[in-house]
């Protein structure tokens, strides 16, 4: 037994290790639940007593030695870690650090999931031009010289230059592919767009926008209803109903609003629905034949329908999200929540 205790000493004197792993699997060998260490002691419980005395304090010194050589050898290699500048004699076995990766902002979630759904129906993704001018925002979309949206309260104009502004929707890209293509024509136009509106709880000036165009032959209301009801669906939950309730755009006529059945309360009524048992979630209609007119695409042979909606909003029904502000303050505890969500 002495001589297996000297053996031990021996190999922790000598011990060298070349890399930091090494020191562990050393460590685990000698002083390890089933180690050398702990054989000799089970060893030693069998010993006689007149030898107790001088095994027992071999054995702790081993221990001891054993502990701190270990203990040195590990401070000694992290130590060399940090120094190492990048790039300096390689350590094969520096622990790499993990890069910390962030996770998908919720808005680009949910604007991805908007355009899948549409591509899953043939929709083309169309982008444009977040600085625009007043014929692709406005005159083209059928919006009157006086028309309140071309108001510098609600639109963001370019000092020098009131032909120039920032996009107040996306149907600036859709006016951009109408003028470029020849029906058939189905497009889904995600982008940012802004507005000059005070910020509150439910209202940004920088804020998200889908828009969808399906121009065709024969184009009919009938159409319209059935990709939003297919939308809805997708979206909320294969339980969800939808109901349009007449509306008013420039560019569209007829127009209507959208409203998604409340999947929290299942249309009995709750706060979010505010006791309605419905929500909010689009705007559409038949495009208006000024419109088709104005972009070059003959109104006699062609109809379409569009529907626009906003991510934000969307999002927040989704993730039952109560103020908007959140995705625009870069908290990542709140970020954090969504991508596992989806
Ligand atoms: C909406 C609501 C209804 C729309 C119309 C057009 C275009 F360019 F075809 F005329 N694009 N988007 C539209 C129609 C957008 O958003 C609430």
């Amino acid at each position: 037994m002495i001589e297996k205790i000297n053996d031990l000493l021996k190999k922790v004197e000598e011990f060298k290790p070349q890399a930091a792993d090494e020191i562990e699997q050393f460590r685990v060998k000698l002083l390890g639940r089933k180690g050398e260490l702990n054989e000799i002691l089970e060893e030693f419980k069998s010993v006689a007593p007149e030898l107790k005395r001088e095994l027992g304090q071999k054995i702790n010194a081993l221990k001891t030695q054993a502990t701190e050589k270990i203990n040195t050898l590990k401070a000694e290699f992290e130590n060399r870690m940090q120094e190492t500048p990048a790039g300096d004699a390689l350590d094969m076995s520096r622990p790499g650090t993990a890069d910390e990766i962030g996770s998908r902002h919720p808005i680009s979630l949910v604007r991805n999931q908007i355009v899948e759904i549409f591509t899953r129906l043939g929709y083309v993704v169309a982008e444009g031009p977040e600085i625009e001018d007043d014929w692709h925002v406005f005159s083209a979309l059928n919006f009157p010289p006086e028309h309140p949206a071309r108001d510098m309260q609600d639109t963001f104009f370019i000092e020098k230059n009131p032909d120039i502004l920032l996009r107040t929707h996306t149907s600036s890209i859709q006016v951009r592919t109408m003028e470029a293509q020849k029906p058939p024509i189905r497009v889904i136009c995600p982008g940012r767009v802004f507005r000059n509106e005070a910020i509150s709880y439910r209202a940004h000036c920088i804020f998200h926008q889908v828009e969808g165009l399906y121009i065709d032959e024969h184009v009919s209301f009938a159409d319209l209803k059935q990709a939003i009801l297919y939308f809805a669906k997708e979206m909320f939950g294969e339980q969800s109903q939808i109901r349009m309730r007449p509306s008013y755009f420039p560019f569209t006529e007829p127009s209507a609003e959208v409203d998604v059945s409340c999947n929290l309360c299942g249309g009995k009524g709750c706060n979010v629905c505010k006791h309605t048992g419905w929500l909010e979630i689009m705007g559409c209609g038949m495009v208006d034949p000024n419109v088709l007119s104005a972009s070059g695409i003959d109104p006699q042979k062609y109809s379409g329908f569009a529907f626009g909606m906003g991510v934000e909003r969307i999002a927040m029904l989704k993730y039952g999200v109560k103020d908007l502000r959140l995705y625009f303050e870069n908290d990542l505890r709140f970020l954090r929540q969504f991508e596992s969500a989806l």
